[in-house]
Order: structure tokens, then C-alpha cells, then sequence
């Protein structure tokens, strides 16, 4: 490591920031030491029904693995992030909204969304939607989705959101998961100029859902859609018959708050079920030290509420601290690359929060898009989703910090509702590509691939020893798998399933999944969601998919796939089976590459060896490692032969 490659703390941060370098090491320290009395104080941070008195149980054990925390108090999330800062900010900003045409914008006070939020929950409770009920979004970036989900969370009914890109199959198979009995969508969306049928596949999905009977569509684009008498009403007109009044309901610290659906290594996306309490608690406290939060701040986080970094860091976080959030329609680079900065410009943002693809995508067209604009408000960066190359992260300290602003390199999950590793503006020292050290509470373990715990620098899989207030609770329905998934494969610790580099300075540098789980663009895709797709397209018998490395989206999809006997392999069916998986799982899913494959490498017992498969994709056949115990190493060559990443 460099001298040039260390960015230190700038002096006057240090001084103004809620966490200086000696803090953090005292709060860390505190942290991992008594967890319990660190987070019984911290859990103050949010208003109390009836205060805890219990801070903390958990255990990590096959016959008794339970996750609970200030389990004996009582609250209502919609209540703290709205109810308890009308008294001193009612007038200030709460959200502003930015439309996907940049003509469209407006803003709604602290005052104005407590109004809209209880109005809506007595829509919903006028739908019949009660405490503990599932309801499904399917939304466009539109004021309404946080909303929706502050009111579910008011009337104690459990949000399910669905990312707009999904497929009504994707849709239905959620919505039959959760068996949710409402789904709240819009007409269409808009993003990039471009419209999305939001009603025509919430239409689709329902087909198969008969227990779903209430769908709440929004107006956005004001096309005709089907409807559904007795099933379908429109939110403006149910918003118009109730009143503002709607006292928070009181939620045990343990209730559900939301289910968000991810993908894992097998099977069906899982439902990572997120409670009240807790996660209010680490999703506040996270917004608070590690964008440096301070009131007045204009805080923007790019993220999509279809994904986690849209329920803890546009809503739930921020909104919780009172911070005024922007949401955002539209895309990067519509109507032009420009977007992103002019948005900055125009609303003062002063933390903006994003993703690796979008800063690699944008630095293609060079630094002129973003120098010919101001930025003068921006104080501090943010990525998520994905690592960041330091070639990515040096053009976003550069080009758009203006080499005056912090990156925070923010690495987390679903599962985990909040930060885990992360810098501290005020307290951490930058290295670029590095998440640089654990937040307080996070003690990070590493361990090889035989459980054995690893010590200093060090290169293995990344685990992580206690829990922390905002831990996923179970997965939805399914608590053997949420064993199995998470607490199996290092007994007594929480595996997260991604790799990792530890260095000398007890920086991590996370280095992708270990799993079959690919990273597109910052969207979590299981590879096996993608082969089972192609597998139900009567032309294919087999499939398997690995991730490779792709400019842009970080990793690309790769599907080698074995056609049905007698069917020809032309151009039409490679276009024709990348539409079909775009249909069946939806656009974020399709492959980049499709390689015919007559054969798959397989051990003799029939295991396809992705890792031979990987090599290929990535244009690396020259190190396949060990090939012999293939049942057929021919097919090996014949790949090699025919591969499409050249
Ligand atoms: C928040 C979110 C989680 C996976 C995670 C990891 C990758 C996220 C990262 C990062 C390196 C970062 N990931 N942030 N990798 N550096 N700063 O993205 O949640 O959609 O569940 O994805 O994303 O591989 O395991 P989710």
C-alpha cells in the first residue's frame, strides 16, 4: 500500500462529524465488548410505547436459533418517522420528489406526509387490511410508495415490495409466498422516458392469485388499464372519501415490519423478513454516523425502494432522523448523462448515495457531463451494491467530489437491514475499493473454507460473530432454511456469502459472492433462478448460468445451454431465450451471453463444474485447474472452442 492510496480524514470533518477517529474507536470498542448496554442506550435513539427493559436474546442454534431484540417494548415506525417530528420540523421537507421528466417535481412536508400516511392507512383499513396482513407493492418511484409502505407500517400490516422490473410470474410467485391479500401498483411507470405496464402485469399475476383480492393502483401516466370491478380502485378516489385521522398502532419490538424477496444460491427467491424494533434502531443509527447526518442536510440516495437500500436509506433511515430524502424516478442518463449532477444542482443535495454501475456507466462519456456542472453542495459520496474499483472510485472522488468529498464504500445486505462495514466520514482513513472497517457492534470474522477462524491479514470468507439490532429474523414461512442458509455452513455464526481480504490495517476489501449468486448492475440474481427459466423453455434441456466480468454491470450473465435433441441452434432462438427469461423473471435477468453447449462439463456423478464454467466465461480457460475428474473432458475443448466472451 502507497502513501497516495490512503485518503485521510479531512481536518475540518473530523472536527464537525458525529464520530472523530478517538470516538469511533471508544464506541467500537464499547460495541463488541457489552453489546447489550451499547444498544439498550442506543435504542433511545427512537421513541418508545412502552420502553424495553430486555435489550437483547439470541441464539445461533440449529434447535433454538431465535433473533430478538428490546423484545418487551413497544412502537410504531410510521409514528417515528413522522408523528414525532411535527412538533419541531412539521414545516420542514420531508421528501422531495424528483419525476423522470425534469419538469416534474414537488416536495411534501413532515406535515403534509403524516397527512397523506394516515389517510392511506384508512384506505387500507377501509379495504380490510388489518394488523399482520401482507401487502404487496408493486411501484413505480413515485411519493406514493413511501406512503404506502409508512402506512402499512401504521396499521401493523407487513409491506412486501416487488422491484417494478420483475415479471407478473416473478409478481405472482411473491405475492403466493407471503399469500398477500392486497397489491398496491400504478398504472404504468415511467423511467428514462420509457413506460413500464405496472397494472397490465399486476393483471397477469393475479390470474394466478385468487386469494389476492383488493389492488390499489395509483395514476401516474393516466393510460387505460383492464379493471377489475370489485377488485380494483384507484388511490385518488379512496383517499378522496377518508379523513387524516389514524392513531399509530402499538407493535411489539418483535412484530414484522416488511418482507423483501432476494435471491440465493438455490432455489426460489427467499423472503428475508425484517421486525419493528431493531431494525428502526440500526437503520436510523447507520443513516446518522455514516452519511454524517446533520438536520437541514438534503440527503439522496438513488437506490430503488424495489430493493433493501430503498427501505432503510430513502425511507425508513433518513425519515427517521427527520432528514429531508429525495426520491427519484428517473434513470442516470435521461434526458442526459448530465442528470444525476443537474439533480444535485437544482435540489442542493448535499450526501448522494449510489451505486458502482451507475458511476462506471457514467464515467464512459468523461468528465465534461459532470464538470459543467456545480456540485458545490455535495459534501460527501456514497457507493453500495457492488464492490467499486478504485479506477470507478477515484473518478467519483475526483471528477464529481471535486476531490473535496468522502467516499463512504458501504457494504451490506438484505439480510443484515443496515450497514455493516463502512467508513465513518469523520473517523476513517480512505483506501479506494476498500469498505475499510466494521461499524459499532459488527464484530467481521474471517474464516477459511473449513471454518477455521483466520487472524491479521488474511484472505477467506467473511462471517460475522454476534447480531446486531437490524438482523433478518428468519425467512418468511421457512425457518429450516433460514438455518440452513445462513447459520449451517459456520455453526454459531452469521455466514454471509461473500468473500473477503482483510489487510494489515484491518481494512476489508470484499471480493464478490462464494455462492452461485451473481451481482448484475447491484441486483442480486441466483443463477439457478436463471437456469430454471431456461429449463422451462421447451427448446432447452439443460442450462447452467455463471456470472462473468462485464464493464458496466460489474458481472454479466453467462447461460450455457444444451438445446433439445433435433433442434437447430440459430441467431432467432439465441434472441427468442433471452426474451423468455426477460419475460419469466423479468429484465434485470437477461443473459448477456448465450453459449450453445451439446455437452456440460460434469463430474462422473453428474455435477456440472461451474468453476470450469466460470474460467471459460471469463476467457480464462488457460487456468482451468484440475480437470480429471470429468466424466467426459472433451466437452471441455468443444467449450473452449465455441465460447462467446472473446
Ligand atoms: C445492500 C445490498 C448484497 C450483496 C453482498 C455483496 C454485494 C453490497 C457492497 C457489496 C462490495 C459493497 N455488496 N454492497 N460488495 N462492496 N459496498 O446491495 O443488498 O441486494 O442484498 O446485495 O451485494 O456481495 O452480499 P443486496
Amino acid at each position: 500500500m502507497t502513501v497516495e492510496d490512503l485518503y485521510p480524514v479531512p481536518a475540518e470533518l473530523a472536527k464537525s462529524a458525529w464520530a472523530d477517529k478517538a470516538n469511533y474507536e471508544a464506541m467500537y470498542r464499547a460495541s463488541v465488548e457489552d453489546p447489550a448496554a451499547f444498544w439498550g442506550e442506543h435504542g433511545k435513539r427512537v421513541d418508545w410505547i412502552k420502553p424495553y427493559t430486555q435489550v437483547k436474546d439470541v441464539s445461533y442454534d440449529k434447535d433454538d436459533l431465535h433473533i430478538r431484540w428490546y423484545y418487551d417494548g413497544t412502537l410504531n415506525v410510521s409514528y417515528n418517522c413522522i408523528d414525532r417530528h411535527l412538533e419541531t420540523k412539521g414545516d420542514r421537507t420531508a421528501i422531495i420528489w424528483e419525476g423522470d421528466d425534469p419538469s416534474d417535481d414537488k416536495t411534501l412536508t413532515y406535515r403534509e406526509l403524516h397527512e397523506e400516511v394516515c389517510k392511506f392507512s384508512n384506505v387500507l383499513k377501509a379495504q380490510g387490511i388489518k394488523k399482520g396482513d401482507r401487502v404487496t407493492l408493486y411501484m413505480p418511484m413515485v411519493v406514493e410508495a413511501a406512503v404506502a409502505m409508512l402506512a402499512c407500517a401504521r396499521i401493523g400490516a407487513v409491506h412486501s415490495i416487488v422491484f417494478g422490473g420483475f415479471s407478473p410470474d416473478a409478481l405472482a410467485g411473491r405475492i403466493r409466498d407471503c399469500e398477500s391479500n392486497c397489491v398496491i401498483t400504478a398504472d404504468e411507470g415511467l423511467r428514462g422516458g420509457k413506460t413500464i405496464p405496472l397494472k397490465e402485469n399486476t393483471d397477469k399475476a393475479l390470474e394466478s392469485c385468487p386469494d389476492c383480492t383488493t389492488c390499489i393502483v395509483i395514476r401516474r401516466t393516466g393510460v387505460e388499464t383492464g379493471w377489475v370491478a370489485g377488485r380494483d380502485v384507484w388511490y385518488h378516489e379512496e383517499m378522496a372519501k377518508v379523513d387524516a385521522d389514524c392513531p399509530p398502532e402499538e407493535m411489539n419490538a418483535e412484530d414484522p415490519l416488511f418482507i423483501l424477496y432476494t435471491s440465493g444460491s438455490t432455489g426460489q427467491p427467499k423472503g428475508v423478513l425484517h421486525t419493528t424494533g431493531g431494525y428502526i434502531v440500526y437503520a436510523a443509527m447507520t443513516h446518522r454516523y455514516v452519511f454524517d447526518y446533520h438536520d437541514g442536510d438534503i440527503y439522496w440516495c438513488t437506490a430503488d425502494v424495489g430493493w433493501v437500500t430503498g427501505h432503510s436509506y430513502i425511507v425508513y433511515g433518513p425519515l427517521a432522523n427527520g432528514a429531508t430524502t429525495l426520491m427519484f424516478e428517473g434513470v442516470p442518463n435521461y434526458p442526459t448523462v448530465s442528470r444525476f449532477w443537474e439533480v444535485c444542482d437544482k435540489h442542493q443535495v448535499n450526501i448522494f448515495y449510489t451505486a458502482p454501475t451507475a458511476i462506471r456507466a457514467l464515467m464512459r462519456d468523461g468528465d465534461e457531463p459532470v464538470r459543467k456542472t456545480s456540485r458545490s453542495s455535495l459534501r460527501l459520496l456514497g457507493s453500495v451494491g457492488e464492490p467499486i474499483n478504485p479506477e470507478a472510485w477515484r473518478w467519483y472522488h475526483e471528477v464529481v467530489g471535486d476531490s473535496r468529498c468522502p467516499i463512504v464504500d458501504t457494504w451490506w445486505q438484505t439480510e443484515t437491514g443496515g450497514i455493516l462495514i463502512t467508513p465513518l466520514p469523520g473517523a476513517t482513513d480512505l483506501k479506494p475499493g476498500s469498505a475499510t472497517r466494521p461499524f459499532f457492534g459488527i464484530d467481521p470474522i474471517m474464516v477459511d473454507n473449513d471454518g477455521k477462524v483466520l487472524e491479521g491479514a488474511c484472505e477467506g470468507v467473511l462471517c460475522i460473530k454476534d447480531s446486531w439490532p437490524g438482523q433478518m429474523r428468519t425467512v418468511y414461512g421457512d425457518h429450516e432454511r433460514f438455518y440452513q442458509t445462513y447459520f449451517a455452513t459456520f455453526p454459531g455464526r452469521y455466514f454471509t456469502g461473500d468473500g473477503a481480504r482483510r489487510d494489515e490495517d484491518g481494512y476489508y476489501w470484499i471480493t464478490g459472492r462464494v455462492d452461485d449468486v451473481i451481482n448484475v448492475s447491484g441486483h442480486r440474481m441466483g443463477t439457478a433462478e436463471v437456469e430454471s427459466a431456461l429449463v422451462a423453455h421447451d427448446k432447452v434441456s439443460e442450462a447452467a448460468v455463471v456470472g462473468y466480468p462485464h464493464d458496466i454491470k460489474g458481472q454479466g450473465i453467462y447461460a450455457y445451454v444444451t438445446l433439445t435433441a433435433g433442434v437447430e441452434s440459430t441467431e432467432e432462438l439465441r434472441t427468442e431465450l433471452a426474451k423468455w427469461v426477460r419475460q419469466e423473471i423479468g429484465p434485470i435477468a437477461t443473459p448477456d451471453l448465450i453459449q450453445w453447449a451439446p455437452g456440460l462439463p460434469k463430474t462422473r456423478s453428474g455435477k456440472i463444474m461451474r468453476r470450469i464454467l466460470r474460467k471459460v466465461a471469463e476467457n480464462e480457460y488457460g487456468s482451468l485447474g484440475d480437470t480429471s475428474t470429468l466424466a467426459d473432458p472433451a466437452v471441455v475443448d468443444e467449450l473452449i472452442e465455441n465460447r462467446m466472451n472473446r
